[in-house]
């Protein structure tokens, strides 16, 4: 049989397989009937063909993805799907993007594989020209013929809340990519598309992992994935039955794509340069490992010949011994490096972003946090399917999210007051753990709950967190369903065609 992951997306001609029977099936098939009538009104023909992506709730392994190493996802029910038509009559060859939502404006672009994206001016649009130019470059390795470019009609219809690290850019750029094949009557083996569409999320600015893309591509019913990379590759993760993952909303926006150079790229630089300067510290010419790494998985190894002499090939022993705690000026990593830092980097146009805001770099504590964080996903994955009891299960499991929040809020620095406050107060609710999840800086917090006491869980957030925030109008008492949530492992991508 062939596996999961080699198989293309696939195409239903009905919404159960997707969200099943129950009151998520209700719901689903409004908002397809809502899409396909206000594409009518707004394009004033029927679409084509569906496509819908989700969003994920990571469950351990922050900030490692573009490192290398595994993370331990799961995809929510929340998704975004996109309905498409070609438009090959008409003069003009533009893609009209337009969205159910009214806060979002009807986008248009030329109907150009090639074009750039307009970084500096950030439009909601964007997201979908990634997977438009992904596809294409995709579509141009694999030989496949793509034609004269004709004009496209989108609709988009996204339920991830955004800028909130349930990873909603992901889902749009997902289905925006698999839309387009669908309408261009093209499918690629999972694996190929979770490989593409990550690339396809880059050209929005940010050095992503693939994480992201990978869940909302790959992702099963009933199943967390535990995700690898280079190449990718998902395993079934089944939960302990007793357990439940609750997400809330710190209600501080994350808005990675434009705080990049401070935040999000910034760490990715910080790792790049952690790796570099270890390399060297473990004995590779400077120019050797300017030249090949390119992230701290790629000097793990390294510390092998480290532990001849230590006695331990743990990396996080060897960030102890030759990176500082002290944080690094340009000058001293020059110093090491023997090259200037843009050139390092590569010039590479957001790194130079990152040189110009930072004012020092903290090697030390990022790479210890990315080796320490490593080795906890692989504790979670052995915890879930050791012989332990279901309580020792749960215990152990929610131990190993309190130690990847406490690395990220101290070591990577990616949390924020509102998720200190909120996971502190998921703690003192009962949560057996809880940490941020997705990039931070805002965004959601992930709790893991007994299944028995969700209900009472929710309503005591609601009670020390939320409410305050009702009463000052930040947000509306009918909305809480939004922002606090328990979920279950949802499904990937799929296709619908009726
Ligand atoms: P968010 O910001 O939650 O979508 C980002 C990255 C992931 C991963 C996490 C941190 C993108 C598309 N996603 O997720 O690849 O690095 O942060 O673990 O940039
Ligand atoms: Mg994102």
């Amino acid at each position: 049989m062939a596996k999961h992951e080699d198989l293309p997306i696939p195409v239903y001609s009905n919404l159960k397989a997707v969200y099943g029977d129950g009151s998520q099936l209700e719901e689903a098939q409004l908002r397809f009937d809502t899409l396909k009538s206000k594409f009518v009104e707004v394009f004033g023909h029927p679409p084509d063909v569906f496509a819908r992506s989700p969003g994920r709730v990571n469950l351990i392994g922050e900030h490692i993805d573009y490192e290398g190493y595994s993370v331990l996802p799961m995809a929510i029910r929340q998704d975004t799907i996109i309905a498409i038509r070609k438009n090959v009559g008409g003069s003009e060859k533009v893609l009209r993007i337009a969205n159910v939502n009214d806060k979002y404006q009807l986008c248009t672009y030329p109907a150009d594989p090639e074009q750039e994206i307009d970084l500096k001016n950030h439009r909601w649009g964007h997201y979908f020209i990634c997977g438009y130019k992904g596809y294409h470059e995709y579509a141009k390795t694999k030989g496949v013929n793509v034609g004269e470019p004709v004009g496209l009609d989108i609709l988009v219809d996204g339920t991830v809340p955004t800028g909130s690290g349930l990873s909603s850019s992901a889902a749009f750029v997902c289905s925006s990519t698999i839309a387009i094949m669908a309408a261009f009557d093209v499918n690629f083996p999972k694996k190929e598309i979770a490989q593409l569409t990550c690339e396809c999320e880059r050209h929005i600015g940010t050095q992503s992992g693939g994480m992201d893309q990978a869940i909302s591509v790959m992702a099963k019913t009933g199943f967390a994935e535990l995700i690898d990379f280079n190449p990718i590759r998902a395993t079934d993760v089944q939960l302990p039955a007793g357990g439940t993952f609750v997400i809330a909303h710190s209600l501080a926006e994350s808005q990675k794509a434009v705080t990049a150079a401070t935040n999000y790229n910034n760490r990715v630089v910080e790792c790049r340069l952690a790796a570099v300067v270890l390399g060297i510290k473990l004995g590779m010419k400077p120019q050797e490992a300017i030249s090949k790494v390119k992230t701290l998985s790629d000097v793990e190894g390294l510390c092998l010949s480290f532990a001849s002499n230590h006695g331990s090939s743990d990396p996080v022993l060897a960030v102890k011994e030759y990176l500082k705690e002290d944080p690094y000026t340009a000058e001293e990593i020059e110093k090491i490096t023997g090259e200037n830092l843009a050139s390092v980097l590569g010039n590479s146009p957001s790194s130079l972003d990152v040189l110009k805001a930072a004012k020092h770099f903290k090697l030390h504590q990022r790479a210890a946090h990315v080796y320490s964080e490593a080795k906890r996903v692989y504790a979670f994955k052995d915890t879930v399917s050791s012989n332990f009891s279901e309580e020792d299960k749960l215990k152990k499991l929610g131990d190993l999210m309190n130690d990847s929040h406490y690395s990220c809020s101290v070591l990577y620095e990616c949390s924020c007051p509102e998720l200190e406050e909120l996971v502190k107060i998921c703690r003192g609710n009962g949560a057996l753990g809880a940490r941020l999840t997705g990039a931070g800086w805002g965004g959601c917090a992930v709790a893991l709950v007994k299944e028995n006491i969700v209900p009472q869980f929710i309503l005591n957030l609601k009670e020390s967190f939320y409410q305050s925030r009702i009463d000052r109008g930040i947000i509306n008492n009918n909305d809480l369903g939004l922002y606090v949530f328990a979920s279950k492992p949802s499904s990937g991508a799929a296709i619908f065609k009726f």
